[in-house]
């Protein structure tokens, strides 16, 4: 039987590692479990967070602002990033570690200069479907497990998107590391299991 298990693996790129521009804290230190992870699925995908340089989420688009305030945005509030994960850039490659060939798909996200996307099934608008939902059903796909970065923002809302689209959802917390921005990893694993995703500590 076809195994209808995925791994996603989310944002794993120069950016979110130790010297990153939005480094998060050991986030290198996931590679190795996620290469080990990545034979054992039948499947696996792979996010990139890659945003034009005149990103609404980045704080450089914004003269004046403070990097990590947050701004009112059409469609809701939006955390304004240090510029991270710019197209083309050396940031936004993945960790020079992670064996990119076992992936069967690469997903780019955040690509719309108007709208920031944490999830890899819809943009921060929620309505907007990247198509990976209907991509991981086509090929039998209900299960899902993810690690990646960061567990309080993409890891997080991929992970709740995935539990209401229906696909039974596992997050390894051992493959994921943090931001923590006032809190938000305490209400990431709260708003997680509240929305039927085992955490996996
Ligand atoms: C992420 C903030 C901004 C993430 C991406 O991958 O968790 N966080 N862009
Ligand atoms: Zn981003």
């Amino acid at each position: 039987m076809a195994d209808d298990r995925a791994l996603i693996v989310i944002d794993v790129q120069n950016d979110f590692c130790p010297g990153g521009n939005l480094a998060v804290n050991e986030g290198d230190q996931i590679v190795p479990l996620v290469n080990r992870l990545m034979e054992e699925f039948g499947t696996c995908v792979l996010t990139q967070d890659w945003h034009p340089a005149d990103h609404a989420s980045l704080v450089t688009s914004h003269p004046g602002a403070e990097p990590f305030s947050t701004i009112e945005m059409a469609y809701g509030d939006q955390v304004l990033w240090p510029a991270h994960c710019v197209q083309g850039t050396e940031g936004a490659d993945f960790h020079a570690d992670l064996a990119t060939d076992r992936a069967d798909l690469i997903l780019r996200k955040g690509t719309d200069p108007a709208i920031d996307s944490y999830s890899a099934f819809f943009e921060n608008d929620r309505t907007t479907a990247t198509g990976l939902a209907g991509w991981l059903r086509e090929r039998g796909v209900s299960k899902l497990t993810l690690v990646g970065l960061a567990t309080d923002f993409c890891v997080r809302w991929s992970a709740i998107d995935a539990a209401k689209l229906g696909f039974t959802t596992t997050v390894r917390l051992d493959g994921c590391r943090a931001i923590d921005l006032d809190g938000s990893l305490a209400a990431a694993m709260a708003e997680m299991e509240e929305n039927g995703v085992e955490l996996v500590r």
